[in-house]
């Protein structure tokens, strides 16, 4: 089970006094389970500028106009266009009662706020909940197997454990990459942001989607906070 092996970790992490170890450059390991998910401080990205990109209604299209290189780093808020149903799938258009950053807010109801994380500022998707999705269009230069490292933050610490998933549409179909991944409780109030790194994912080359499912709250009111997802070749 991923959830064990990231409790497991978060575990030999709090032991081995490696909980506040600060990641600087990309995906410095605080700590390995070779079987599994692995648990580290988030390394920084600059993000990149808004878009000057202009899509026709209704239909996907990436964020810049072009697909996201793989290997590389996607961020959550810069998915792709097409709106409701079509790039996203957005079930809380209340934003759960809360407010979105204005610096960050794409005007079409998915909650995104401006974070401090951890020495630099940058967009973040919040407030997801179980059934939601957002889609992302990516080319894959290289074939082959990938780490694929999620930063995120969750501030609720109730069990069970809140997932997601990562997955490529294969026409309406959607595939699974990863298997649920378990969300640990990183920190309260929401400021500790933390890598999941899932080894072993297999992708084909090619221009394609891939889906970020949020396939469970668990105990918590939401899968948490996720601010980018980083592809390395294994
Ligand atoms: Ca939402
Ligand atoms: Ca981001």
């Amino acid at each position: 089970m991923k959830m064990t092996k990231i409790i497991t970790v978060t575990a030999a992490l709090a032991a081995l006094g490696l909980a506040g170890c600060q990641s600087t450059g990309g995906s410095e390991e605080a700590a390995a389970d070779a079987s599994g998910v692995t648990i580290f401080k988030t390394a920084n990205f600059p993000e990149a500028p808004k878009t000057d990109f202009t899509p026709t209604p209704g239909e996907q299209a990436p964020y810049y106009g072009t697909p996201v290189d793989i290997p590389g780093v996607v961020q959550n808020e810069n998915y792709d266009f097409g709106g409701q149903g079509v790039s996203f799938n957005e079930l809380t258009t209340d934003k759960n009662g809360q407010k979105g950053s204005r610096k960050c807010d794409r005007g079409d109801g998915i909650y995104l706020t401006f974070r401090k994380i951890q020495g630099f500022k940058g967009c973040v998707i919040a407030w997801s909940t179980e059934n939601e999705w957002v889609e992302y269009t990516v080319d894959v230069k290289e074939a082959g197997t990938y780490t694929v490292n999620f930063s995120v933050v969750q501030g609720f610490q109730e069990e069970p454990r809140p997932t997601f998933k990562l997955q490529r549409m294969d026409g309406d179909t959607a595939v699974d990459l990863t298997t649920d991944v378990s969300v640990p409780f990183t920190d309260f109030p929401w400021a500790d942001w933390h890598t999941l790194s899932y080894p072993g994912v297999e992708m084909t080359a090619g221009v394609q989607t891939l889906r970020i499912a949020y396939t469970s709250n668990g105990g918590a009111k939401t899968p948490g906070n996720m601010d980018y997802f980083e592809f390395i070749k294994e």
